[in-house]
């Protein structure tokens, strides 16, 4: 999508602080960091949010949490969350389906 920052972070039109990609993924570090460890994982193809996901593209969200994994045991981190914001009243503020990673200091349940 022409107009979408995560879209334009991942063709590396914008620049970011890599974490880890492949041809299906882009993970990077969220510029307004959450806990000591703060990063996203964003499939390469748009997909706007949770509320977009189907059988035809679920593949990408699989791979996505393959990811997610990979890169926690290579960072170190045992301990983390993983957040996704579907909707404006749940604190979505970019239309491209991420997944937040968190780690480094102790969470709250429920999440506020
Ligand atoms: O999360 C959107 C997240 O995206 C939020 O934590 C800030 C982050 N963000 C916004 N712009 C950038 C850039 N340019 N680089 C890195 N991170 C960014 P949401 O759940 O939609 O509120």
């Amino acid at each position: 999508m022409s107009d979408c920052l995560f879209c334009k972070i991942a063709a590396g039109e914008i620049p970011s602080k890599k974490v880890y990609e492949d041809d299906q993924v882009y993970a990077f570090y969220d510029i307004d960091p959450q806990a000591p460890t703060h990063f996203l994982v964003i499939p390469k193809e748009h997909i706007g949010s949770c509320g977009e996901i189907n059988a035809e593209n679920s593949g990408v969200v699989a791979h996505a949490f393959e990811v997610i994994s990979k890169v926690t045991k290579d960072l170190g981190i045992t301990d983390f969350r993983v957040v996704s914001n579907c909707g404006e009243q749940a604190g979505q503020s970019v239309h491209h389906l991420h997944f937040h990673v968190l780690a480094g200091r102790d969470m709250t349940w429920p999440p506020g």
